[in-house]
């Protein structure tokens, strides 16, 4: 594995290069055109110009996160393959340039969603938490709203002001977009980009959905084994791979994530590890990396990547908001520079004993 942070680029991130340089083996970033619209061609001297300010500080560009997915093509519009033709038009455009990890989501509408962005914990750290009751209470133009009111100043991945105006037109589009139909819409992206990715080596790494389950009743297709198994057969290609997202998946306790992790062996190109604490059906709050500080088994999580050869990228995910930083939540550098240390500690043992 190569372990890596998710950067957002000088002018949206509070977290320099130079302090990611400086978390022990950390040796890229995951980084993003933050300012691309869904559905624009990323073009060459923006991509090079990325590199090259990544280069400069001493890390590299190990990936991705994220191209996003234009609307028209999850909903399956006949404009979706003007899209896809940009879609692919930016991949070459990274593939010239030897970036050749993709994280992306095919998550209707909203991204992730959070009922609370800073919640506070005993130890008096803050962190992201989800209630779907409360959730169940709020209507999906508030929400977008609270994230806004909620983040610390900064524009939140997924989370973008842009959409804050359309979410009812975009709720309306969505309304005869039910699981199988934006399964087949995922399935038409994918095999139109295939043959491109394979060209440049590009693997494209789904995240998954975020919580596990149907929010707002918008359809979710990427959330448990059966699922992602499916959506894998239909392109069987390895290109066509995951990131595995440990909160996400972790968000439903009967997903059994080191078995998912050794069942998608060799298609696993990216993943995202973060630990969680459940607190009842429907309900959690993100918690340090540590296993013991939540309900995942991080050992286990790290020696099933271990045991199925990951080499791809790593990345510690949200973190609690802890020393006073003032960050975008979830993404401050403390608790990530922890969970990095942990990461590896684990990882340096499960690789000493193995070959002991
Ligand atoms: C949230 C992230 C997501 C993720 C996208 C990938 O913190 O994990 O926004 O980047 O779903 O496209």
């Amino acid at each position: 594995m190569k372990m890596t942070l998710r950067w957002f680029g000088s002018k949206h991130d509070s977290v320099t290069l130079e302090q990611i340089r400086q978390i022990p083996g950390c040796v890229g970033v995951i980084t993003t055109l933050y300012d691309s619209k869904p559905g624009e061609v990323w073009g060459k001297e923006v991509i090079v110009a990325m590199k090259k300010e990544v280069e400069l500080a001493g890390l590299e560009v190990s990936g991705i996160e994220s191209v996003n997915i234009h609307d028209d093509i999850k909903i399956g519009l006949p404009t979706r393959d003007k899209y896809i033709e940009n879609y692919i038009e930016t991949l070459e455009n990274l593939g010239e340039e030897g970036i050749n990890l993709v994280c992306y989501n095919f998550m209707p509408v909203f991204d992730w969603t959070r009922s609370d962005l800073a919640k506070i914990r005993r130890d008096g750290s803050t962190v992201l938490s989800y209630d779907q009751e409360l959730i169940d209470k709020i209507n999906p133009d508030s929400m977008f709203k609270e994230m806004e009111s909620n983040s610390n100043g900064f524009e939140l991945p997924g989370w973008e002001p842009e959409r804050l105006a359309r979410v009812k037109e975009l709720f309306e589009m969505y309304k005869d977009v039910d699981e199988e139909k934006l399964f087949e819409n995922l399935v038409y992206f994918l095999k139109a980009i295939m043959p491109t990715c394979k060209k440049y080596g590009i693997m494209m790494a789904i995240h998954m959905d975020d919580p596990a389950w149907s929010v707002f009743n918008l359809p979710r297709i990427i959330n448990n084994k059966e699922n992602i198994q499916r959506m894998l057969d239909a392109v069987p290609i390895e290109n066509n791979g995951l990131t595995i997202c440990t909160g996400s998946l972790g968000s439903n306790p009967n997903n059994d994530i080191p078995d998912i992790i050794r069942s998608f062996k060799g298609r696993i190109h990216f993943a995202h590890i973060r630990n969680l604490i459940h607190h009842g059906p429907g309900k959690f709050d993100e918690a340090a990396h540590l296993s013991s500080d939540g309900s995942l088994d991080m050992y286990e999580i790290v020696k099933a990547l271990y045991d199925i050869g990951m080499k791809g990228p790593i990345r510690p995910d949200h973190g609690r908001m802890i020393w006073g930083e003032k960050a975008m939540p979830g993404y401050g550098l403390y608790d990530r520079a922890l969970g990095a240390a942990y990461l590896n500690g684990l990882w340096e043992a499960i690789d000493k004993s193995a070959k002991k």
